[in-house]
């Protein structure tokens, strides 16, 4: 998606060599028992995170106080028994079938062995009226609903950048659009575009009233507002593991949450794009757009929409070779949480988080998100109109 994001960065660049200290960092040899600090979990030896996160909103994060009520409730949770799986992409017997854009890819390999502890997964992804709560509570303003400042800006481009029209400095997010069919495939940006006033509460840029919208995914969330609707909520973003671990739901080697049936033939299991992406869509499943949470039956683990929908941000930091730094090294990873370290990124991808489970856009003829395996990843900053999240909780050992 990197041509996607090259609106987002010259809007707000995240490359920026910006040097950061979590103030909540973990102390824990196994952060992720340490629950109450998760909000701002970076490993202890993590070089990107000190690196590429960017102050001002990390400060709005550090800024929540986590609602008391909420501390222990996993209302809308389901339990998850830890365990053992093989994490990355299958190879179906109807491979030759298929078209490319439907099968794993390189990133995806090698696939290996991964341990994860127990822990609580949202059943369905965070709908519009959960993060109206947080913010009604909280006062909380997403990166989307914030203008950007030019003067600050310019210190943090090239000398020399021009200074980007008004309309583009104003707050909005990354909006849809189809497209006629003769539009190349090859440039993000012909159907992605900046739409100042986009966000959570008006997700195509268009005003909408808020209580038509209560149940549906909330989206144009950048991972840093999933961060702080976590932290409010006591909870954290799953790491891409627990994320692939759940979708799988103690299925070996299965190419989708409900096992190898091709996505033509299931289109009741979520909500996807029929058609050809990104000309037409068909909504054969019901549904153009987003879908009330719940729409489509859960995985055997009781999670909606863990395939489609809408994206759901993670906590790790994308890593294209992460899989083979791995696994060079170890025969079982236990509860990888993605790259800590330079060296396990293509510098060029270091400064974006993995998202996954796809969404009402994607078909095999583009992205197959909806694969158990597949990653994406998106600039931290980012708000888009298919990205949402759900949170997890992590069970401490003695229980
Ligand atoms: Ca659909
Ligand atoms: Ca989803």
């Amino acid at each position: 998606m990197n041509k996607i994001l090259f609106p987002i960065l010259v809007l707000f660049p995240l490359s920026v060599l910006t040097i950061l200290s979590c103030k909540n960092k973990p102390t824990s040899s196994d952060p992720l028992q340490k629950n109450t600090t998760l909000y701002c979990y970076v490993p202890s030896d993590s070089l990107l995170g000190k690196v590429y996160l960017e102050n001002k909103f990390l400060k709005n994060i550090a800024a929540i106080t986590p609602n008391i009520n909420k501390l222990q409730d996993t209302t809308e949770m389901v339990f998850i028994e830890g365990g053992v799986f093989e994490m990355g992409g299958d190879i179906p017997e109807y491979a030759e079938q298929m078209p490319r854009t439907g099968l794993p890819q390189p990133d995806e390999f090698p696939k290996h062995t991964v341990q994860v502890d127990n822990f609580y997964m949202d059943e369905h992804e965070v709908t519009v009226g959960q993060f109206l709560e947080f913010v009604k509570e909280t006062g909380y303003k997403t990166v989307a609903e914030q203008d950007i400042n030019w003067e600050e800006l310019k210190k943090q481009v090239p000398s020399g950048t021009p200074k980007p029209h008004d309309s583009l400095l104003r707050a909005g997010a990354l909006v849809f659009q189809y497209v006629p069919e003769n539009t190349p495939k090859d440039d993000l940006s012909n159907w992605w575009y900046f739409k100042a006033g986009a966000n959570w509460k008006n997700p195509s840029g268009v005003a909408i009233p808020l209580d038509v919208i209560l149940n549906m995914p909330v989206t144009q969330i950048s991972w840093y507002d999933a961060m702080a609707y976590a932290k409010w909520a006591n909870k954290r973003l799953p790491t891409e593991a627990e994320y692939e671990y759940a979708m799988r739901a103690g299925a070996a080697n299965t190419m989708y949450p409900w096992g190898d049936s091709l996505v033509s033939d299931v289109t009741a299991y979520g909500n996807f794009l029929q058609g050809n992406f990104p000309y037409t869509n068909t909504g054969q499943d019901g549904y153009i757009g987003t879908a009330p949470v719940g729409s489509f039956p859960p995985n055997a683990y009781g999670l909606y929409d863990i395939a489609g929908n809408v994206w759901e941000w993670t906590l790790d930091w994308y890593g294209a070779d992460y899989y083979k730094h791995i696994s060079q090294n170890t025969q079982l990873s236990y509860n990888p949480k993605g790259p800590t370290k330079t060296t396990e990124v293509y510098q060029q991808q270091a400064t974006n988080k993995v998202v996954r489970g796809g969404s009402f856009l994607c078909n095999d003829s583009w992205c197959s998100g909806y694969r158990n395996a597949r990653r994406m990843r998106l600039s931290p900053d980012s708000g888009m109109q298919h990205v949402g999240f759900r949170c997890v909780r992590s069970v401490p050992k003695n229980q």
